[in-house]
């Protein structure tokens, strides 16, 4: 008797959720976007969005997953705010880039910004991005931490085919497919020779979508009276290349508080700023200053070289990377 009654309230619950179960298919759905992604190590990073274009239904919300340091920014048919300001000699993060902008509903008109992940990784995992989208169209949107190439589009139409399970399923495909291509880049990778020189390229690919966060697999070994170059030939992100000598690594980004709002967001002049050296013999701090993708307006640097005198084993880093591992040695014979 017990049993029958237990039975019986189950299928009546069964029956309640299924009379629920069907306003709500026909309700607005969310779906997802991932943000980037990385393989464990973080030697290989996805600096794109997957799916790179998404469709949804008007009413529909997309929630953004971030993997690693990017934001979402719809332009409403503007220029992309810079990533960096100039005051004087000093370089600031650009607060546009750094906080959010707009709210929590999207048209196609003005400025629409997720703001960055903080850097903490815990309440990184935490952070996520959220926008109902009110009018048919077609929405491009971009990274503007890694610039143009990483890119997506949210189309918007009156009805769509696709279910926001098959979707973050292509996201996915789409991710393990960047990793991947990265992966085997890593795997190729070689550093290169222009006469007597050696060249450490630093790549990333901008149609299959990733990074390389590392210097090279092993330390480089070259006989004292050898110059090394290092090459950007990434689209995606800014490194240096900073010997410390017996310094400890410098912040990269220094917060000055202000007496009202958030703080500014300065770059340390000891990681922008080059040291004039052209060799280096293990002593002292020796620095690239940042490197930047090639092709960019007024030709920031792409390239650095170092002339290495006297034997010796040194390290040097990527300050914009280190806590990812991007860390090298040169072993001077
Ligand atoms: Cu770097």
């Amino acid at each position: 008797m017990k049993r029958t009654a237990v039975v019986l309230v189950l299928v009546l619950f069964a029956l309640s959720l299924a009379a629920v179960a069907t306003p709500v298919a026909e309700a607005h759905r969310t779906w997802s976007v991932i943000a980037g992604g990385a393989t464990k190590d973080i030697a290989v990073v996805s600096n794109a969005f997957h799916p790179r274009t998404i469709e949804i239904a008007v009413g529909d919300a997309v929630t953004w997953q971030f993997q690693g340091f990017h934001n979402v920014a719809f332009l409403g048919g503007q220029d992309a705010p810079p990533l960096t300001l100039q005051e004087g000699d000093k370089t600031y993060v650009n607060p546009q880039v750094v906080f959010p902008a707009g709210g929590k509903t999207y048209d196609g008109a003005g400025y629409q910004n997720s703001g960055l992940p903080p850097e903490d990784p815990k309440a990184a995992a935490k952070f996520g991005y959220s926008l109902t989208f009110i009018k048919a169209g077609t929405y491009p949107y971009m990274c503007i931490v890694h610039g143009p190439a990483m890119s997506g589009t949210v189309v918007v139409k009156e009805r769509v085919m696709g279910s926001p399970a098959s979707t973050a399923r292509q996201g996915q495909t789409e991710q393990t497919a960047t990793i991947s291509a990265g992966q085997k880049a890593w795997a190729a990778w070689k550093t290169e020779r222009q006469g007597g020189a050696v060249v450490v390229p630093m790549i990333g690919d901008p149609k299959a979508g990733f990074s390389l966060l590392r210097f090279s697999r092993r330390p480089l070994v070259i006989p004292v009276g050898t110059t090394v170059t290092w090459v950007m030939r990434d689209v995606f992100e800014i490194h240096t290349v900073t010997f410390l000598g017996k310094e400890k690594p410098p912040e990269f980004v220094i917060p000055e508080p202000q007496p009202q709002g958030p703080p500014k967001l300065l770059m340390n002049p000891k990681v922008t700023v080059p040291t004039p050296t052209k060799t280096y013999d293990g002593t002292g701090p020796v620095n690239s200053g940042i490197l930047f993708p090639p092709g960019i307006p007024g030709n920031p640097p792409t390239s650095f070289s170092l002339t290495f005198t006297k034997p010796g084993t040194y390290a040097y880093a990527c300050i914009v990377h280190i806590l990812e591992g991007m860390v090298g040695t040169v072993i001077v014979k």
